[in-house]
C-alpha cells in the first residue's frame, strides 16, 4: 500500500482492500482473532466490556457511553478539520476550541474535583477515547490544554499508567496510519 509519512494516500486509501470487505465500507477495522469488527465506537464498547472498563452498573455504563458520544461528537468536528478544511478552516476551527474543551474541564471538575477519571472512580473507554482525542488536538494546537488545569493534569494523570506510557513511546504508535502532525 501506498504510504506518505505513515498515513496512506487519499487514493490508496479508496482503492483498499479492508475498506471494501467493511459492512459500511468504512474503516477502521477491529479484528479479536477471528471476530471482526467495525464502526469505532462498537469497537470501543466491545474492548470496554472485553476488558472491565465499562461501568459496575447499568446507570454507569450508559453515563461512560454518554460521554463516550461526547467525545466521539468531538472527533467528528476534528475529522472534518483535518480531512476537508485544514487549509481553510484552522484559525476558526482554534477559536472555537477553548469552548470545546471547557466543556471536559467542567464535567472532569464533577467528579472528584478532576483528580479522576470522567465516571466515576475507575478508568473506563471513554477515558481513551478522550485521551486520544487530547493528543490528537495537542498535536495541531500544543498550547491548547493551558487554560485548562484539569485536563493538563487528567493528561498527565492518564499518561504515568505504566502500559499506556509504553504504548504512547512505542515504535507502533509513532508509525500508526492518522492524519498529519502539522
Ligand atoms: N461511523 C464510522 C465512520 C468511519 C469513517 O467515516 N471512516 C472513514 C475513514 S476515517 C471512511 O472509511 N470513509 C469511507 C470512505 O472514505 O469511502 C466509525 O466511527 O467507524
Amino acid at each position: 500500500m501506498e504510504r506518505r509519512g505513515g498515513a496512506i494516500s487519499r487514493l490508496a486509501y479508496r482503492k483498499c482492500e479492508l475498506k471494501k470487505q467493511a459492512v459500511f465500507g468504512q474503516l477502521p477495522q477491529f479484528k479479536d482473532g477471528d471476530f471482526v469488527l467495525y464502526q469505532s465506537n462498537t469497537i470501543l464498547r466491545y474492548l470496554g466490556r472485553k476488558y472491565g472498563i465499562s461501568g459496575g452498573n447499568n446507570q454507569e455504563s450508559a453515563l461512560i457511553d454518554m460521554m463516550n458520544d461526547g467525545v466521539d461528537d468531538l472527533r467528528t468536528k476534528y475529522i472534518r478539520l483535518v480531512l476537508l478544511e485544514l487549509e481553510t478552516g484552522k484559525e476558526k476551527y482554534e477559536k472555537e476550541l477553548p469552548n470545546n474543551l471547557s466543556t471536559f474541564e467542567r464535567i472532569l471538575s464533577q467528579n472528584s474535583n478532576g483528580s479522576k477519571f470522567v465516571v466515576g472512580d475507575k478508568i473506563s473507554y471513554a477515558d481513551y477515547n478522550l485521551l486520544d482525542i487530547l493528543h490528537c488536538h495537542l498535536d495541531l494546537f500544543p498550547g491548547c490544554l493551558s487554560a485548562f488545569p484539569l485536563l493538563k493534569a487528567y493528561n498527565q494523570h492518564i499518561i504515568s499508567r505504566p502500559k499506556l506510557m509504553k504504548y504512547l513511546k512505542s515504535e507502533g504508535r509513532a508509525k500508526r496510519p492518522v492524519f498529519p502532525k502539522k
